[in-house]
């Protein structure tokens, strides 16, 4: 499928940066580009060869606009499978807009968000999945966010939704053989042990979907503990910066902060709070209660304690309450002698010791988040798949669908109700890959682009 029309937009990010790029895609790219560019060397765009690349300028009503060097790729060898023009300008946001409103007024169009990136999957250079890669690739927060999606741009997903798809079609085609010919049922019972593989199969999928989400969603750690215990100087040196305000003042921290960083590839955000006390005025209260918030919003909360001093009523009253989801006590200020005697109840296994300042069990503290959030499994770029909501709910329901065809099978054994629930699977299965997918669904998954892509 091509287009008529051709888009226009400015692909770079906005802001300071050395060069930006104009792009244009469809039939008219070149001509428009044409119009615009006078090539120093004299050369015509229109009879330049596919991949290559021209010094010029940009020439408006007589009036020069920037210094450029424009690209010019033929139809089919480019990322929309369209002729493509990109113009590398110099002269900062205002020559890129005026070069953009210039092959706008030539007749190009102002591109929608995704829009270079859905041409490409609809021009069939390429597949749903690997177009959604593009978008994490620009989202990715963490190192393995990246590599995960760069993973999948080579199109990983789809081979495995395109391997359950043939799959299920190889299976419908032996059952319909069983129709056909009734007196060969006993065929059917031999289809079970392959389809369980395909539902396990999908079950792997679907469990990758998830690890996937924690990489790039995130999870969110609360410290928490009495003032001057120096969640404070822990929180920066998870970050790896000096963030937030550490004092030896109790009450430093007054309100949450909250920051990202990644830990092990996964994505985090950190929350320091305000020192967990009885409030004696206002601020405190405000800040006490802020806390509490961030500790309800939290996947995990690290108690900390400080080891160089004994154990007050604040910290037991913190141990003591039910969080109500994983916790870790952390004992800073190793580098001090120690002055908490007693075990602490109940978490005997989850008791790091660490000194924020110096760094010393910092490591293992990381890990034991990981263990503790990831049970004990480090995700890699292998081991997770970056899904959309909608495609984790199509997977679910193949998922479903193939479960309840093993469930026919064992029940009933009808080939025809194992046939239906298989066609329906093989359905999801296909939208899954992109075929038959509606305007709606595709609009929703490139509206989350951003224009250029
Ligand atoms: N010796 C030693 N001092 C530390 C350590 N961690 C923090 N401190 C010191 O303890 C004091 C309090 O640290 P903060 O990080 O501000 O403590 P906090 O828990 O954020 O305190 P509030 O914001 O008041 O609740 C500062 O003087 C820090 O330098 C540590 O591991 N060893
Ligand atoms: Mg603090």
């Amino acid at each position: 499928m091509m287009y008529d029309d051709t888009i226009a937009a400015i692909s770079t990010p906005l802001g300071e940066g050395g060069i930006g790029i104009v792009r244009m895609s469809g039939p008219q790219a070149i001509p428009i580009a044409e119009e615009m560019f006078c090539s120093a060397h004299g050369i015509s765009l229109q009879e330049a060869k596919s991949h290559t690349l021209h010094y010029g300028t940009i020439v408006s009503q007589g009036r020069e606009i920037d210094e450029v060097l424009v690209t010019v790729m033929h139809s089919p060898r480019t990322y929309t499978r369209e002729n493509i023009v990109e113009i590398n300008c110099h002269g900062g946001i205002v020559a890129l807009r005026t070069v953009l409103d210039l092959a706008l007024r030539k007749g190009a169009r102002l591109a929608e968000r995704g829009e270079f990136t859905k041409r490409a999957f609809l021009n069939g250079r390429i597949s749903l999945d690997q177009a959604k890669s593009v978008l994490d690739i620009v989202k990715a927060k963490t190192r393995l966010g990246l590599e995960a999606a760069v993973d999948q741009l080579h199109g990983r997903f789809s081979e495995g939704i395109a391997s359950i798809r043939d799959t299920i079609a190889e299976l419908l085609a032996e059952i319909d053989v069983g129709i056909d010919f009734p007196d060969q049922v006993e065929q059917i019972g031999q289809i079970l042990p392959r389809l369980v593989k395909v539902v396990d199969y999908t079950d792997k999928l679907l469990r990758q979907g998830e690890q996937g989400k924690i990489v790039t969603d995130g999870l969110t750690i609360t410290l928490a503990g009495r003032p001057n215990v120096g969640k404070s100087t822990l929180f920066n040196a998870l970050l790896a910066e000096e963030r937030a305000i550490v004092t030896p003042i109790p009450g430093t921290t007054r309100d949450t902060v909250e920051e990202e960083a990644a830990i092990s590839g996964v994505l985090f955000r950190i929350i320091d709070t305000a020192g967990l006390c009885e409030p004696t005025g206002q601020i405190e209260e405000q800040g006490v209660k802020r806390t509490e918030r961030a500790i309800s919003r939290a996947d995990l909360v690290l108690l900390l304690l400080d080891g160089s001093s004994p154990l007050t009523s604040a910290d037991h009253a913190l141990l003591e309450t039910n969080w109500e989801k994983p916790a870790l006590v952390v004992i800073n200020k190793s580098d001090l002698p120690c002055k908490i005697q007693q075990t602490i109840p109940g978490t005997a296994k989850n008791v790091y010791k660490i000194s924020a300042k110096n760094g010393e069990g910092i490591n293992q503290l990381s890990h034991g988040i990981v263990n503790l959030l990831l049970g004990g499994y480090i995700p890699s770029k292998q081991t997770i798949l970056l899904l959309d909501v909608w495609e984790q709910d199509l997977l679910l329901r193949v998922r479903n669908l193939l479960n309840n065809a093993v469930g026919a099978l064992e029940n009933t054994q009808s080939p025809d109700m194992v046939a239906e629930q298989l066609r329906s699977a093989h359905k999801a299965a296909g939208e899954l890959q992109g075929i038959d997918l509606s305007e709606d669904v595709l609009n929703h998954i490139f509206a989350r682009f951003c224009i250029g892509k």
